[in-house]
């Protein structure tokens, strides 16, 4: 039997994150599941389970037989697509943590992994370098999700002993997966545009900055908190991870560094008041305090990498 199980492998993190579990642990110790079929065939070389992980039957069904070491869980509707879909992305982010929840309560799971993100601050929130206990303000129908699922995280921690860990990630960038439906996917999208030598129409401002990370310093950030020992995690929240903060201006700069001819459009459209509401920068001491992070990739390694790897698979699919 696999020892863990990623629900939401579809999905951009969820690529990753089973790409990098795999390398660890053995491709036989994974199990994925999602509602829809992964599309990477690295991904789809351990057990896939169709899975709705709002469906509490199959749920418990699949959590009690699989008797998981670690179960991560990060089927979610990101900040964007649920303003569009406010009720099913409560739904979703909520009744699907709560059965993952309620599996380790139950003893299935030793170890559980969720994810909450920047969109848990808000318009009252402090804007630069935002410290671990401020203030949560969400606006969006995400943010509430992740504000709510955080206190129940510490609620089954404290209530029933179960071992739930947390990030709070900022905007992921990576060139393995897609994003979807989150007010950072710009910063993918741009250097997709850029690579494909098409001018690029931004969603935000140009100056609007937000806090972002390496999508390989976000699953080694995962990897780690979920191998530090329990007694050592103070947060039952979850943590504040910090990496770098830029604008879309900033980002097209370090990729004309590369591509002089690179062009960027502005036009903001409801995204725009999503990204103002969150914070600028974040502060993460006690994420290294407890369990020793620190972010390895900023901005200019970054555009160097993404754009290397998105011409080489370019390259590879014209091939
Ligand atoms: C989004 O933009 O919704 C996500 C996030 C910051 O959690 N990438």
């Amino acid at each position: 039997m696999a020892k863990i199980l990623v629900i939401g492998a579809a999905g951009q993190l969820g690529i990753e994150l089973v790409l990098a579990l795999q390398t660890q642990y053995g491709v036989e110790e994974v199990d994925v599941s999602d509602i829809r079929v992964p599309n990477d065939e690295g991904v789809m070389r351990s057990r896939f389970l169709h899975l709705d992980a709002t469906d509490e039957d199959s749920m418990s069904t699949v959590l009690e037989e699989g008797r998981y070491h670690a179960v991560y869980h990060l089927a979610a509707m990101l900040s964007a697509t649920g303003e569009k879909n406010p009720i099913a992305a409560w739904d979703l982010n909520m009744q699907s943590l709560l059965h993952v929840l309620e599996a380790a309560k139950e003893g299935w799971i030793d170890r559980v992994f969720w994810p909450s993100s920047i969109a848990v601050f808000g318009p009252q929130t402090i804007k630069k370098s935002v410290p671990q206990d401020a203030l949560l303000d969400p606006t969006t129908v995400y943010g509430i999700s992740k504000q709510a699922g955080e206190y129940w995280c510490r609620y089954y921690h404290e209530k029933y002993g179960v071992d739930v860990r947390s990030i709070r990630y900022p905007g992921l960038i990576g060139h393995r997966s897609a994003p979807g439906g989150g007010t950072t996917d710009y910063a993918v999208e741009i250097y997709q545009a850029a690579n494909a030598g098409e001018a690029y129409t931004c969603f935000l401002r140009a100056d609007q900055a937000l806090p972002m990370m390496y999508m390989d310093d976000a699953v080694r950030a995962t990897l780690e908190l979920m191998r530090v020992p329990a007694n050592q995690i103070r947060v039952r929240t979850s943590y504040n991870l910090g990496a770098m903060s830029f604008t879309p201006s900033e980002v097209a700069k370090s990729i004309q560094q590369h591509l002089p001819n690179f062009q960027v459009h502005y036009q903001p459209d409801h995204r725009q008041g999503i990204a103002e509401s969150w914070p600028e920068s974040i502060e993460d001491t006690a994420a290294q305090a407890d369990w020793g992070w620190k972010p390895k990739v900023l901005l200019p390694e970054m555009t160097t990498t993404m754009l290397l790897a998105i011409e080489k698979k370019t390259q590879t699919a014209v091939h």
